[in-house]
């Protein structure tokens, strides 16, 4: 804890820690006791580098304890499951994605077979640079160099579907915005054949909204892929859900620039994670720059078309830190229009609210979120954006102050909503607090 703290932010400072304790399983954190009681890819990353300013060993214990996922050919699942929790805890468990089934996944757990934004050589970068013992952040960093490599390889070769260095997703959860009303349109394109199972339209571990024939259709593409064996192939020619995603490229390539200087400090050669970095830069530019609305948007390969509403994942390029003057003016201002700052002194909510699809309540359609205005934040502070920055940071601390660490918050009076006790919402606090 910072010596700098004021009474208060030490309190805060506690309280977040304690959520960390409290969800902290053994070798990693469950994002919320009850409702997630799994590891989670992005989550992990998020966590760690909270973890870092607390309990130092936990960080990298945390970010190695999610690759102990990933599959041969460098995929990293956006789930590990716990074997000891029970199977029917969390929808959908294991027996839907049968990864053991898998050639080339782990035979020793069970995970699913879709990835996240790639936001962990990120996050092991910044444990290294917050680290008080230099030499033993750099064996760290020595040993998660291999599986970060492997990550982004894997990235690089099987998802680069559009042939221009960006990576795609193939379902709303590899976005890890599930329901952002992005993905309506893709979703609803979707073939629906009868259900081969019965829905359980009252289970409490589904948060609001994705409940009904929206998660129905989250399933059928996990039937897809499963089917296909989570193959490559299916990827690129069959699979129905393909989208070149702003927030998730901007991790891309900020963990791609990340991972250039872990592969420096541990003496490999940081050239292809450069050069790779600069096709992020540039295909970001090139393919999903909108210059009719000022901002970035998701772009749907299967219709070859930008998918017009305008959500905070528009921002994730402020992580860019090459992101060219006009571009990052015109992303300030958007940032600070009534579309997005109109929700006085909270931070920037999850959707235009002046676009149709904006509510308020409904997850990741409207609410604020700790996460994206935390990658906000670090964008901004990059760019020297003190101003953003500190509206950010002021107002993500008076939200968690008012509501505690909720997992999302209405985005007009700051109420906290979800699960209480998120870890990631705990542990960018304990990152902001320093
Ligand atoms: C599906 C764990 C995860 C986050 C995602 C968030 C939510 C899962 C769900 O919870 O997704 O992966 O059940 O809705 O959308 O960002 O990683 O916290």
């Amino acid at each position: 804890m910072s010596p700098r703290l004021t009474g208060d932010e030490t309190a805060l400072w506690r309280a977040a820690a304690q959520v960390l304790d409290d969800n902290w399983t053994g070798c990693g954190t469950v994002p919320s006791p009850g409702l997630y009681p799994h590891q989670w890819s992005w989550d992990s990353a998020f966590i760690s580098m909270g973890l870092a300013r607390h309990r130092r060993d936990r960080a990298e214990r945390e970010l190695l304890s999610v690759f102990r996922g990933q599959w041969s050919d460098g995929l990293l699942p956006h789930i590990v499951f716990n074997s000891h929790v029970a199977r029917h805890a969390y929808f959908p468990g294991p027996d839907l994605w049968r990864s053991r089934t898998i050639p080339g996944a782990p035979r020793d757990l069970d995970t699913s077979g879709l990835t996240q934004p790639p936001l962990h050589a990120l996050a092991a970068l910044r444990l290294h640079e917050f680290s008080a013992d230099a030499e033993r952040s750099r064996d760290f960093l020595a040993r998660i160099y291999p599986p970060l490599a492997a990550q982004h390889g894997y990235l690089a070769r099987h998802r680069d579907l559009g042939g221009a260095g960006l990576a795609a997703i193939c379902h709303p959860w590899e976005s890890g915005l599930d329901n952002s009303p992005v993905w309506d349109r893709p979703l609803a394109a979707l073939d629906l054949p009868p259900l081969a199972y019965a829905p359980d339209r009252t289970r409490r571990n589904l948060p609001i909204g994705l409940v009904g024939e929206e998660h129905d259709r989250y399933v059928r593409l996990v039937v897809l892929l499963r089917e296909a064996r989570y193959h490559p192939g299916h990827l690129r020619d069959d699979h129905p859900f393909a989208a070149e995603d702003p927030l998730f490229n901007a991790v891309y390539l900020a963990s791609a620039h990340a991972l250039a200087e872990i592969a420096e400090i541990t003496g490999h050669d940081p050239l292809p994670h450069r050069e790779r970095a600069q096709r992020i830069h540039r295909a970001l530019l090139d393919r999903l720059w909108d210059r009719e609305s000022g901002c970035f948007r998701a772009l749907d390969l299967r219709t070859g078309r930008l998918i017009p509403v305008v959500t905070a994942g528009a921002f994730g390029p402020l992580l860019d830190p090459d992101l060219p003057g006009p571009a990052l003016r015109a992303l300030v201002e958007l940032l600070l229009s009534a579309r997005f700052a109109g929700a006085a002194g909270y931070p920037v909510p999850t959707c235009d609210i002046q676009s149709a699809c904006f509510d308020r309540g409904d997850y990741w359609r409207g609410p604020t979120w700790i996460n994206t205005n935390w990658l906000l934040w670090l964008g901004a502070t990059g760019h020297g954006l003190t101003v953003v920055a500190d509206l950010l940071y002021g107002s993500t601390l008076r939200l968690v102050r008012q509501s505690g660490f909720r997992e999302y918050f209405d985005p007009f009076d700051g109420t906290g909503r979800g699960s209480h006790d998120y870890s990631w919402s705990a542990s960018l606090v304990l990152d902001l607090l320093g």
